[in-house]
């Protein structure tokens, strides 16, 4: 989306510590609190990152599971956003005993706002309350996947920097690519 920015979105389940992450990365004043909702309306910041450009982050809503019937439309609507980021940045709160159950449920509710089409990249969040260490996981293709990473210590952060600044020169060469045949298309149909 919208040219040689990478539009980045926070989406995760309630308390993941997606608005402490928004923090960290963007050193905001969001509104960080241990309760549910603690952000109620989307907060987008601009910032260049070493060797990655200009990236456009954006907190969301948490999700949760069995949201009231009256608050669904108005969250769907929040999450607008999600649907049109280049990358979703689904943060994980680690050291949950319902954590698995929580990504299904974000899982969920993305694919039915359509944005589960979106690439994930998964920040494994407060490992300072477990035994895991900072580090990058990549999948079988070699595209990241997942990193770990403690919002509230700082560990890590220079990973999802570098990680997210792979993700925007991926996107800067899809689109230098696609320019150069649109031009070579546009040729073509000069001289036909
Ligand atoms: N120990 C630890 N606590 C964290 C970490 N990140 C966030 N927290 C805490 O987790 C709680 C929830 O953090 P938030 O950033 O408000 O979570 P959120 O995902 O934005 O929550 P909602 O906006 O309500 O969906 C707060 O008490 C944070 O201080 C972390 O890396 N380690
Ligand atoms: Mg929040």
């Amino acid at each position: 989306m919208r040219g040689d920015v990478l539009n980045v979105s926070l989406v995760g389940y309630t308390n993941a510590g997606k608005s402490t992450l928004f923090n960290a990365m963007t050193h905001a004043g969001v509104f960080a609190a241990d309760q549910l909702f603690a952000t109620l309306d989307t907060t987008s910041r601009k910032l260049w990152i070493e060797g990655g450009g200009n990236i456009v982050v954006s907190d969301t809503v948490g999700f949760i599971r069995d949201l009231p019937h009256s608050l669904v439309d108005a969250f769907h609507a929040t999450l607008e956003v999600a649907i049109h980021a280049d990358l979703l940045l689904h943060v994980v709160d680690s050291a949950s005993h319902a954590r698995d159950e929580q990504i299904d449920e974000v899982n969920k509710v993305l694919r039915e706002i359509g944005a589960d089409q979106v690439t994930q990249l998964v920040a494994w969040n407060k490992i300072d309350l477990t035994e895991a260490m900072p580090g990058v996981e990549r999948d079988e293709y070699g595209n990241i996947a997942r990193v770990r990473v403690s919002a509230r210590t700082g560990e890590g952060l220079s990973l999802l920097r570098s990680a997210l600044a792979e993700f925007a020169q991926a996107k800067a060469e899809l689109r230098s690519r696609a320019m150069a045949e649109a031009e070579n298309d546009a040729k073509h149909d000069y001289i036909n």
